[in-house]
């Protein structure tokens, strides 16, 4: 019988009308999460908090995945498959694993789509991912544990000059700009998605692929970090003709967190 896989992500703090399940919130780490439970692949969450995450990545002999203001960084999402005794860490190499080790589920890069759907993730999953980092800094912060938020700040306030992450948050102005910007990405990608024609809610039309799971787990970090009543979601939920709220309802079966 195949064992459940041990899948490695980072707790948020939670609020006060928060459950359990709100405790993933890093995009990255929705990417994999996403595509097991779509694939429905029995997996079992390790929670990591950031200080503590390069030291269990060297004990599973994993390399680093980022470079942040030159310092590698070992990173989650991470999966140990006690079935193959491997460790492989990087959402996409993560998914490429269980694509190839799994080959009786369902499949999220069919045929013929593998470098489309590389070449959607390096573009717009990366710009989308920037875009809305600056815009939810206040609630990435709140997410973190006293000694995450210790680490975030380490590795992330020299990407901006030293400046303290609450002032690197975008207001007023800029802040209009960069949610436009998002939104206009979002059109681009809802033009995409309309050339499939009749009904169809993905890029890959009616079946869902690697590339809405990007697309999926970056809108999942937007609502679940910055919520409903954000600027940036309220945008994007007016947006495209409604398309984005019925999209993530899409998702809600594969938003459980074993
Ligand atoms: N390219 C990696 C990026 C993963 C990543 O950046 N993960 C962050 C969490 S969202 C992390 O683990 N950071 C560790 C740190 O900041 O020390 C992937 O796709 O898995």
């Amino acid at each position: 019988m195949t064992k459940p896989l041990k899948f490695y992500d980072i707790p948020a703090n939670l609020k006060d009308d928060e459950g359990p399940s709100h405790r993933a919130w890093s995009p990255n780490t929705w990417r994999v999460r996403y595509a097991l439970n779509i694939k429905r692949i029995a997996y079992q969450t390790t929670w990591i908090d950031f200080p503590d995450i390069e030291a269990e990545m060297q004990k599973l002999g994993v390399p680093t995945t980022t470079v942040l203001a030159g310092k590698a960084l070992y990173t989650v999402p991470t999966i140990y498959d006690p079935n193959t005794n491997r460790a492989v860490t990087d959402s996409q190499k993560i998914i490429e694993y269980i694509e190839e080790q799994y080959p009786d589920k369902l499949s999220l890069i069919p045929p013929y789509t593998r470098g489309l759907q590389a070449a959607f993730v390096d573009t717009h999953f990366q710009s989308l991912s920037m875009g809305a980092f600056l815009l939810l800094v206040p609630s990435i912060l709140s997410a973190c544990s006293a000694r995450g938020l210790e680490h975030f700040r380490r590795t992330r306030e020299p990407l901006f000059g030293g400046t303290r992450l609450e002032d690197a948050e975008l207001q007023g102005e800029s802040r209009a700009v960069a949610i436009s910007k998002f939104i206009d990405e979002l059109g681009v990608i809802d033009r995409a998605i309309s050339t499939n024609g009749g009904k169809a809610m993905f890029l890959t039309g009616d079946i869902l692929s690697n590339a809405d799971v990007n697309l999926a787990a970056v809108l999942t970090w937007v609502l679940r970090l910055g919520g409903s009543e954000s600027d940036l979601w309220r945008g994007i939920s007016a947006a495209h003709g409604g398309r984005w709220v019925k999209y993530m309802d899409a998702f809600e079966p594969y938003r459980s967190v074993p």
